[in-house]
C-alpha cells in the first residue's frame, strides 16, 4: 500500500472508532436531568469526506482542506425512528450551515448525512445562517425557522461589524429539499424565533425575541408571542412579551426561547436560554417555564434560577461560558432528550423525562427576585426538612 493509501485507511479507522464510541450516563448533578460523558457532535464527527480532499493527485500530503471550527446550536426531531439534529456546523472560516446528523439512539453515534443543507436563499442573500428550530407542524410541513445574518447596510462606512438578524423561515417534507418562504417582517431585529406546533385561533404562532440591535436586546422586554395569518408571507403586527427578563435573574440581559414547547398534560414544557453580565462577560445559561394549554401566553410555572449550567469542559470553547439549547425530543415513553450546545462549540445530551421535567417547573420556588425572598423560601424548606431529618438522627 502507498504511503498515501495507509495514511488514509489510518484516519478512517481512526474516525469510526471514534464515531462509534458508546457513550455513558453520568452521576450527580441536580436529579432532575442526567448529563452524558462524551459532547455528541463535534467538530471532528464532521466526515472525513467533508475536510479532505481524498484525492493523492491534489491532495498528495493529505491534509485538511476544507477544516471545520464548531458543531453547535442543533435543532432536532424524531424521524422515521431516528433521532436527527440539525447542527449548526461552522467552518474556520466563520460561516455556519445546516446539516444532519443522525443517531439509532439519541445519546450516540451521530453520523452527518452525506450532503449539508441546501439552503435556498430570500431576496436578499444572507452572509451566515444559523441555529434552526424545528417544528413538525399540525399543517403537514416540517419548519426550520432560523436567524439570517447580515451587514448592517447603514452602517457607517468602514464599519464591518454592524450586522442585523432577521429569522428566516423553511419548510420541508424530509428535511433535505427545503422551501424557502419571505423573511419574517417585524419592527425590530429578530433572533430566536420558534414556531408553534399547533395552530392557535386559526393561526400560526410564534414565539419571537424582539430586539433592539444585533447583539443588545434592549428595550426588547423578553420572549415574545404573535399570531401570524399567513406563513408563506408571515408579518408580526402585534407582540406580546409572555416571559419577561428582571432586574438580578438568570435572564436579567437577554433570555430566548429554545426549542419549540413539549405539550403535556399539565401544560406546555419551554426551555430557554437566560443571560447575564459579569466581569468574565455573558454568562448563557438554560431554565425552564410553563404555559397554559388553554391560553399558551400565561405562564403558569416558573422555577427560579437554571436548569442547566456550564460545567467542567463546557465552560471553555469559542464563546466561553455558554449553554444554548434549541432542540429537544420527547419519546413516546416519556422520555426527553435536550440537546445543548456548549460554549458555541460542541453538542452535548442530557436526558430527563416529562414527569421529571413538569414536576420540577411546578413544584420548584418561584424566583421572589430579592435576597429576603430567598432566605425565606429556604428557610421554610429547611423547617420542614429538619423535622424529617431528625426521625433519622444517624444519617443528619
Ligand atoms: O454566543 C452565544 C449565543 O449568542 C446568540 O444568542 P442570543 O441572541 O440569545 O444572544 C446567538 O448568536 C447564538 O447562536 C449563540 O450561541
Amino acid at each position: 500500500m502507498s504511503l498515501f493509501k495507509d495514511k488514509m485507511a489510518k484516519l478512517l479507522t481512526q474516525n469510526e472508532a471514534f464515531l462509534s464510541r458508546k457513550n455513558e450516563p453520568v452521576s450527580g448533578g441536580n436529579g432532575v436531568v442526567t448529563r452524558y460523558k462524551y459532547p455528541i457532535v463535534t467538530a471532528e464527527h464532521t466526515p472525513i469526506f467533508w475536510r479532505y480532499d481524498l484525492d493523492e493527485g491534489t491532495n498528495p500530503y493529505l491534509v485538511e482542506r476544507i477544516s471545520m471550527n464548531a458543531t453547535m446550536n442543533a435543532g432536532a426531531i424524531k424521524w422515521n425512528g431516528k433521532y436527527l439534529l440539525v447542527v449548526r456546523v461552522e467552518g474556520s472560516d466563520r460561516k455556519s450551515f445546516f446539516a444532519v446528523a443522525e443517531s439509532p439512539n439519541g445519546i450516540d453515534n451521530f453520523r452527518f448525512w452525506d450532503y449539508p443543507i441546501t439552503m435556498p436563499e430570500d431576496v436578499i442573500p444572507a452572509t451566515n445562517i444559523y441555529d434552526m428550530r424545528l417544528t413538525a407542524h399540525e399543517d403537514g410541513w416540517i419548519y426550520g425557522l432560523f436567524c439570517a445574518e447580515r451587514h448592517n447596510s447603514k452602517a457607517p462606512e468602514g464599519d464591518l461589524s454592524s450586522a442585523t438578524a432577521t429569522a428566516a423561515i423553511a419548510r420541508t417534507k424530509d428535511l433535505i429539499n427545503w422551501e424557502r418562504l419571505p423573511d419574517l417582517k417585524t419592527k425590530s431585529q429578530q433572533r430566536n424565533v420558534v414556531l408553534h406546533p399547533e395552530f392557535v385561533e386559526g393561526k400560526y404562532a410564534l414565539y419571537t425575541r424582539p430586539q433592539d440591535g444585533f447583539i443588545d436586546t434592549g428595550s426588547g422586554g423578553g420572549i415574545g408571542w404573535a399570531l401570524i395569518n399567513d406563513i408563506t408571507h408571515a408579518e408580526v403586527k402585534e407582540e406580546v412579551i409572555i416571559d419577561h427578563r428582571y432586574y438580578h435573574t438568570v435572564k436579567e440581559v437577554k433570555n430566548g426561547e429554545g426549542p419549540h414547547p413539549i405539550k403535556t398534560a399539565k401544560g406546555w414544557l419551554h426551555l430557554a436560554h437566560g443571560v447575564r453580565g459579569c466581569a468574565a462577560g455573558l454568562r448563557y445559561v438554560l431554565y425552564m417555564y410553563m404555559t397554559s394549554l388553554a391560553d399558551p401566553t400565561k405562564v403558569i410555572a416558573a422555577p427560579a434560577g437554571y436548569l442547566l449550567a456550564p460545567q467542567g469542559e463546557e465552560r471553555i470553547g469559542d464563546v466561553s461560558n455558554v449553554l444554548f439549547s434549541n432542540g429537544w425530543i420527547a419519546d413516546e415513553d416519556g422520555t426527553v432528550f435536550i440537546y445543548y450546545a456548549s460554549s458555541d462549540t460542541r453538542m452535548h445530551v442530557a436526558t430527563s423525562t416529562i414527569d421529571k421535567l413538569v414536576d420540577y417547573c411546578m413544584n420548584t420556588p418561584e424566583d421572589g427576585l430579592s435576597s429576603s425572598t430567598s432566605v425565606e423560601t429556604l428557610t421554610k424548606m429547611i423547617k420542614k426538612n429538619l423535622g424529617i431529618v431528625r426521625q433519622f438522627p444517624d444519617k443528619k
